[in-house]
Formats: C-alpha cells, sequence, structure tokens
C-alpha cells in the first residue's frame, strides 16, 4: 500500500458527511481475538477460531442442540479471550470520529471499550445470555467468569449467547438500522472482514448503490476488494489511526 492511496483514502475520510465503519473479525484481530477464517499476524490466542473449532457447525441451533456442552465451552473460552483483550488503535480510531456509525458482525465489546457511541451489532453481542426457546429472558454475563451450560430460569428453556447462529434470522430492527445506515452513507470503511457472511455482506452492497465510496483495510488483497474504490493492504491498527482523526 502507497502513500498516494494513505493519502486518496484520507481526503475521502475528510470530505465524507456520513461514514459507516462496517468492520469483521479483523477489526479485534490486533487484541489478539481470533478471527473465523483469514490469517492472524498474532499469538497462538488469536489463531483462526476454525483451527480449534468450527464455527459453521457450533455456531447454529443444530450444533447447540447436538453437542450443547462444547458450544457453552467455545463461547466461555471466547469471553474470556475478550474481557482479557483491549481495544486496539483500530477500534479507537473508528471511535473516535462522531462521523462513524460502527456496523459491526463482532460479537465482542471493543468498539463499546473504545468509546464508540453509534454501535450496530448485526450478529449480536457475547456480553448477554438469552434464552434459546423464546421466553424473552435476556441477561447480562460476567465474562470474566463466563457461566457453562444453563437452564433458563423462566421456561423449560436452555440459556444461550445474545448472538445470531448460522440458518438464524438477524433482530429485523438491528438490521433495518444497519441497512439505513448503509443507504444513506457516502463513505464506507470495509475493515477486516472476509465479506463472506449474508446478509451481512451485502451491507457493502447497498452502500455501493447509495453511491458511497467503498475503502477496504484488508491484511489480505481481494476479500471485499471486489467492490472497492480503494484497497489498503495491511493491518487495520496501524491503517486506520493514519486515515482517520483517531
Ligand atoms: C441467515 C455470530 C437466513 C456468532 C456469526 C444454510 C442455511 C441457512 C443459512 C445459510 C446456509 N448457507 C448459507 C447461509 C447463509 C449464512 C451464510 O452467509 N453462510 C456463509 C458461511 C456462506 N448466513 C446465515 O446463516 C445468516 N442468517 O442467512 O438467515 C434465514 C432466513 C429466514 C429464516 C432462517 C434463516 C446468519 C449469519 C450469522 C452467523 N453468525 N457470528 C458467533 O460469533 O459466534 S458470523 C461470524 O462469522 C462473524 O460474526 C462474522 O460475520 C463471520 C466471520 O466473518 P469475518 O468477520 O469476516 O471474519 P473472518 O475470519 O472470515 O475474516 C477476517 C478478515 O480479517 C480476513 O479477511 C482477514 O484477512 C482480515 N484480517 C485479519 N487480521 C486483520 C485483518 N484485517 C485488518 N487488520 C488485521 N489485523
Ligand atoms: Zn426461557
Amino acid at each position: 500500500m502507497n502513500e498516494s492511496d494513505l493519502a486518496r483514502a484520507r481526503a475521502l475520510v475528510t470530505e465524507a458527511a456520513r461514514i459507516v465503519a462496517f468492520s469483521g473479525a479483523g477489526l479485534s484481530a490486533e487484541s489478539g481475538v481470533a478471527t473465523f477464517r483469514g490469517a492472524t499476524r498474532d499469538s497462538d490466542a488469536s489463531a483462526p477460531l476454525w483451527t480449534r473449532f468450527d464455527p459453521a457447525r457450533l455456531a447454529s441451533p443444530e450444533g447447540f442442540a447436538t453437542d450443547p456442552e462444547t458450544v457453552a465451552e467455545w463461547y466461555a473460552e471466547r469471553r474470556r479471550s475478550v474481557q482479557a483483550a483491549r481495544p486496539n488503535p483500530a477500534h479507537r480510531a473508528l471511535a473516535s470520529d462522531g462521523r462513524i456509525v460502527n456496523v459491526t458482525q463482532n460479537v465482542d465489546d471493543l468498539l463499546h471499550r473504545a468509546g464508540a457511541s453509534h454501535i450496530v451489532q448485526v450478529h449480536g453481542t457475547l456480553t448477554f445470555d438469552r434464552c434459546h426457546r423464546g421466553c424473552g429472558y435476556r441477561t447480562p454475563v460476567d465474562m470474566a467468569d463466563p457461566p457453562g451450560l444453563r437452564r433458563c430460569p423462566q421456561c423449560p428453556g436452555r440459556l444461550r449467547p445474545d448472538v445470531v447462529w448460522f440458518g438464524e434470522t438477524l433482530p429485523p430492527d438491528v438490521w433495518e438500522e444497519a441497512v439505513d445506515a448503509c443507504a444513506a452513507c457516502d463513505l464506507m470503511l470495509v475493515v477486516g472482514t472476509s465479506a463472506e457472511v449474508y446478509p451481512a455482506a451485502g451491507l457493502i452492497d447497498i452502500a455501493r448503490a447509495a453511491g458511497a465510496a467503498i475503502v477496504v483495510v484488508n491484511t489480505e488483497a481481494g476479500g471485499a476488494a471486489g467492490t472497492a474504490d480503494l484497497e489498503l493492504i495491511g493491518p487495520a491498527g496501524e491503517i486506520l489511526p493514519t486515515i482517520t482523526d483517531g
């Protein structure tokens, strides 16, 4: 990535009125939180999740039905990892500019802890459990000492993380807020995502259809780059502070 690309990206950020940062697991990789697929640069702690667990199997109602203990163990491990992590310069850059709406696929709370004011978590959050049977019970989780598999106190169901699993629909109100932000932005920063998971990845198309400039920030070329006006290859923690005021 060259200086002129960085200068062009900086100019796009400066000129933009409404910015959406659409982020994935790569945003939290430099905090040591494991990604799902892409190789990461950091310690084993952030080795891709799939090396030890299969997210496509475990992050699903079927996985929870057939192996609830392993699913509960996987989430407890991820909650402890997030609790031990700290926001990195990429989170702080995206939190520092009031024009940025953070539409994130990530279920960690690092953008919140970096002070971001407007966050839309399209795939939910690790910081809460909810009733899997759907009675409406929802409760915050102690991320430092996460619970194991447990029953719902309100009905015969079990509690599960308040995230969206594969095969589950995204919460309609959250999805609508994400679509509205992406349809109204004039710049979308696509940060640390392989853009393989739908309907979330479709938000990039919504932003481009609305006339937004698309700037991809990723350690690997070619992810969402097919749709990019500009592709900045490198770690988000190094790039984002240089193109925002963060
Ligand atoms: C839905 C929460 C429909 C859980 C997640 C069969 C049945 C049903 C649905 C489907 C099906 N087949 C396909 C589908 C659709 C499916 C889907 O898209 N599958 C994919 C795999 C093809 N989608 C769904 O199921 C969605 N629901 O479609 O419902 C429906 C309709 C009606 C009725 C019923 C159902 C729900 C999908 C949500 C899944 N939940 N997370 C949890 O976290 O435990 S997805 C999870 O994976 C993340 O949230 C994230 O979205 C995704 C991971 O993607 P990324 O974030 O991009 O991470 P990844 O590791 O892939 O990439 C990291 C990137 O960062 C890489 O590019 C790397 O190069 C880069 N990087 C690394 N380090 C850095 C970096 N970049 C910058 N700096 C660095 N330092
Ligand atoms: Zn219940």
